[in-house]
């Protein structure tokens, strides 16, 4: 069985207040166009069954321009599929605080062979392609703990559907990552994964699409990743990751201003803009650090106008020399090194948000942390 695996498209997502010659915001239509995109790719596969792993839309409640797109595209898919299976997940974006408010996803279930769950932990069986799919949407992962999942019996073919961050993606979760024993497992013909926006192999019959276009929060620590979807088949368990033409996002190599004058750093932030393949119309930062001000009052505002009529969203990021103590002595960062983010920074970004224990103090579990890494407590005291 061949399945096409699309996930977090984000339909109704905007950004950057700037709109196309329709009215419409410029970001909201570059999703809907690679949404249509996948759609039109995956109609050309041919593919038994296709899945969409959550996040279809951004919002609870999308706006209208989105929702009728969506329905559209997909309304046009089907009729050309016949009506052969599309099943449709909720991700966390979709699904609305308090059950009773109902899924926007409901709506869908009116297009011909598509259906969704959105809800609680479901198993699905479709017996024209002898498969069953055993689907978690963002809400069934609360009831994951006291679940035994199990293949169907009864069916060749089993698949696993889920939106939610599976252990070691990231270390930067806000929610407990769920245990990847519990779901990477040989059992499972394929487990179809959503949530995590880029494109990631956790085993060869558990994947992660990644996201249609650049959605998330920091789409910086995604640039230069592609976007795209998933054709798995079953028999191999192997798959083709298709590429998928989003709007280019470029964050630009720091610069760090130190030692620079004026026009050097001028001359730095134009040279980096043009360095870039496909600068028109694109998404674009530049970081520069250590900049005094100064130095900032002296940034050519010529030269800004022009980069961010160009662009589709330039942002000059400018940061002050960092202060702070070291080896007890109040230092200036003075170098790009400096200004980067050290280990113990990151470690608090980490500790503020990861799950603890109620008996554990929050924060001398934070400050034992920043010691044990700058090296001032050679044995932890617990
Ligand atoms: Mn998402």
């Amino acid at each position: 069985m061949r399945v096409a695996h699309i996930s977090d498209v984000h339909l109704g997502y905007r950004a950057y207040g700037r709109t196309n010659e329709f009215g419409m915001n410029q970001r909201e239509a570059d999703v809907l166009k690679v949404f249509r995109a996948a759609l039109r790719a995956a109609l050309q596969a041919e593919p038994d069954l296709i899945v969409i792993t959550g996040d279809l839309f951004h919002a609870v409640r999308p706006p209208n321009s989105s929702l009728i797109a969506a329905y559209k595209f997909l309304t046009e898919l089907q009729t050309q599929r016949r009506g052969a299976p599309l099943v449709i997940i909720a991700g966390n974006h979709e699904t609305p605080r308090i059950a009773e408010s109902g899924c926007i996803l409901a709506l869908l279930t009116h297009i011909p062979g598509v259906q969704v769950v959105y809800d609680q932990i479901t198993q699905l069986e479709l017996p024209m392609l002898d498969a069953c799919l055993l689907c978690i949407p963002s809400r069934g992962v609360s009831e994951l703990e006291q679940r035994i999942l199990e293949p169907h019996p009864n069916y060749r073919w089993n698949l696993m559907l889920l939106h939610g961050l599976l252990e070691g993606i990231t270390p930067f979760a806000l929610e407990r990552p769920i245990d990847r024993r519990k779901i990477v497992r040989e059992e499972w013909d394929f487990i179809a994964l959503g949530d995590w926006h880029m494109y990631t192999q956790v085993a060869p019959n558990a994947l992660y699409p990644g996201a249609t276009e650049f959605t998330s929060t920091n789409i910086w620590d995604e640039a230069g990743n592609p976007k795209g979807w998933l054709l798995y088949d079953t028999t191999t368990r192997t798959h083709e990751f298709h590429t998928l033409r989003t709007r280019p996002v470029y964050d630009l190599t720091p610069i760090d201003a130190t030692e620079l004058t004026a026009d050097e750093l001028n001359g730095l932030i134009e040279s980096r803009a043009n360095s870039v393949e496909s600068f028109e119309g694109a998404i674009v930062r530049q970081r520069v650090y250590n900049v005094l001000p100064e130095l900032r009052s002296r940034i050519d505002g010529e030269l800004l106008r022009e980069l961010k009529a160009q662009a589709l969203h330039y942002q000059l990021d400018l940061r002050a020399p960092r202060v702070g103590f070291r080896g007890g002595q109040l230092s200036v960062g003075e170098s790009e090194s400096d200004a980067r983010l050290t280990l113990a920074d990151e470690w608090q970004l980490f500790a503020r948000s990861y799950p603890l224990p109620a008996d554990i103090d929050r924060e001398a579990f934070i400050v034992l942390g920043v010691q044990y890494l700058e090296g001032e407590a050679s044995e932890p005291k617990v």
